[in-house]
């Protein structure tokens, strides 16, 4: 069996505007899900190629002319939900040029929607629903033996004019028994984010799910389970030895939920010498780390903590089912930041609940607190969350998602947050103004280029400084205009 696989070129979001300054100079990172899917199907023996269409700078037509030279027997793409229709697009060129072909889709997306992930897609042949450990080694089995894929968990299927589906996999419980990702089979001297300082960079992922439940998270609520630390630690390893990687950016949705976990893997980082040839950042929760694990974390080379803090208002935080306490992330940001950890913020823009004044307590807020970073985005209801089913289903005309996924030509239209009451418009301005204004501050500069490791990193900060320079003024000049 061969298998394709391609991380392609996203560069247009719809309903996900984020903030163009920081999507411009975002950076551009390996593709995890496709690593481990990459991985274990290399464990299977299946014979693999792997097309990063920017880490590789490939075009179509190149990715099209290692396809025809490959000759896969299948191609396998990864989806969001906001991605869909380019992963459409891509599967009907790839097919068009390569009939014999199959094309599997899996990721956030086909989990969400599975069946209709081919229902209007003839071009789309599978779809994983589930992490591929659970579900690719039977696929790949019943494939070779042509035994059919009748009741196989996981696996959305055509069978003559039939959609096939037996339900969704289980959650893989064996995360130790999991392949590293596939790092050999991508150009790890080209990943980057934004504000990453070393080369090579990677991204890594020791858990998986979230036993949180802030209402705009498709991840809330589920089981969350973990690798061991030795087992992390061993990927360290084996990125420092064989991959060159000086810099790892751990993604996991809550890498601080167990606490025990945590202090393992740092005691075992700085007892291997690993917190001193490598540096590395978390995700985390500030109800979910304290100071002993703080001290835990920069001892072990820890740099960078990106906090999910989303408002400095109360009510907004309760509306968003965040459970976290405003004194809490004041008391957390600060000894995050005494510590010499850079504290990075994320928040939000048109919550539930939010007015024109809480959030400028938001900017207020974020203004006041130690951090390095900050970015506001406006908020979007992403299919199956609870944002979505109780705040959008019910006062809006339609199902915006279902509608989205099921037209075969996406339009750029806006799904609206009908849940406040200020336009998008509106909206967006106030995100653009709160980066502004929380950066074009002589402390926050100064803290932003005293955070600058490399000229690579100088030279990215300043081209993002340029274009914010230039929105701002741009900004100013034009005028506010209220809706909603
Ligand atoms: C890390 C992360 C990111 C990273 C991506 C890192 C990377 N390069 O892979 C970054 C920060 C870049 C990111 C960006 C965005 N993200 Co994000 N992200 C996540 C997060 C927290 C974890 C994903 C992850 O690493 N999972 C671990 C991997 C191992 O598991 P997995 O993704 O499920 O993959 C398994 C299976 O799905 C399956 N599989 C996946 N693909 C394929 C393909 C094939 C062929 C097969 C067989 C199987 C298969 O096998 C995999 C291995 O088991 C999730 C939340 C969550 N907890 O899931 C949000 C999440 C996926 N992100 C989300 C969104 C919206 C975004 C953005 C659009 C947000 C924005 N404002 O820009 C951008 C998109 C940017 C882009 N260009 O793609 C949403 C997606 C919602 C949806 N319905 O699609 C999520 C669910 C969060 C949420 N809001 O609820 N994200
Ligand atoms: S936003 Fe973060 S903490 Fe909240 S449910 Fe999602 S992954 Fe968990």
């Amino acid at each position: 069996m061969r298998f394709a696989l391609v991380h392609y070129d996203v560069s247009r979001i719809a309903n996900e505007p984020g903030n163009k300054t920081v999507m411009k100079h975002f950076g551009h990172m390996p593709n995890i899900q496709l690593l481990y899917v990459a991985s274990v199907l290399e464990s299977l023996g299946v014979e693999i190629a792997y097309y990063d269409m920017v880490g590789m700078e490939l075009s179509e037509a190149d990715v099209l002319r290692g396809l025809k030279k490959f000759d896969p027997d299948f191609i396998g793409l990864s989806v969001y939900t906001s991605h869909f229709h380019n992963a459409k697009s891509y599967a009907a060129y790839f097919k068009s040029h390569l009939p014999r072909t199959a094309v599997m889709l899996g990721g956030v997306h086909a989990q969400i929607f599975p069946v209709e992930t081919l229902l209007h897609n003839p071009d789309v042949d599978y779809a994983c629903i589930g992490e591929a450990e659970m579900v690719l080694p039977e696929f790949v089995r019943r494939w070779r033996s042509g035994e059919g894929f009748d009741d196989l968990p996981g696996l959305v299927w055509r069978d003559g004019e039939d959609i096939r589906f037996a339900g969704p996999a289980e959650p893989c419980q064996g995360l130790d028994a999991v392949p590293f990702p596939a790092r050999h089979l991508v150009p790890n001297h080209k990943y980057f984010n934004f504000i990453s300082t070393r080369r090579n960079y990677t991204v890594f992922n020791t858990s998986r799910g979230c036993p949180f439940r802030c209402i705009f998270c498709e991840a809330a609520g589920s089981k969350w389970r973990a690798r061991s630390a030795q087992s992390v630690v061993a990927e360290f390893e084996e990125c420092y030895e064989d991959h060159g990687v000086r810099e790892v950016d751990i993604f996991d949705s809550s890498f601080t939920v167990s606490k025990r976990r945590v202090l393992e893997i740092c005691r075992r980082l700085v007892s291997s010498g690993l917190n001193r040839k490598m540096i590395w950042d978390v995700r985390s929760r500030v109800d979910t780390i304290d100071e002993e694990m703080l001290e835990a974390l920069k001892e072990a080379g820890c740099y960078r903590i990106f906090y999910g803090i989303e408002s400095g208002s109360p009510q907004v935080l309760k509306k968003l089912r965040k459970e976290i306490s405003i004194d809490r992330i004041r008391k957390i940001i600060r000894k995050t930041d005494r510590l010499g950890i850079s504290p990075f913020g994320y928040f939000l823009v048109g919550s539930p609940g939010d007015t024109r004044e809480t959030i400028q307590e938001t900017i207020d807020f974020a203004k006041e607190l130690p951090l390095d970073f900050a970015i506001f985005n406006c908020l979007t209801a992403f299919p199956q969350t609870e944002l979505y089913e109780r705040y959008y289903l019910p006062v809006a005309a339609s199902d915006f998602w279902a509608e989205y996924i099921t037209r075969s030509l996406p339009d750029a239209r806006f799904m609206g947050r009908p849940w406040v009451s200020i336009g998008d418009a509106e909206l967006r301005r106030m995100a653009h103004r709160a980066m502004n204004q929380y950066y074009f501050r002589p402390r926050q500069l100064w803290r932003a280029m005293r955070s600058v490791k490399s000229l690579d990193q100088l030279r990215r900060y300043c081209a993002a400084g340029r274009d914010m320079l230039w929105s701002y003024v741009r900004s100013r000049n034009s005028v506010p205009k209220r809706e909603g």
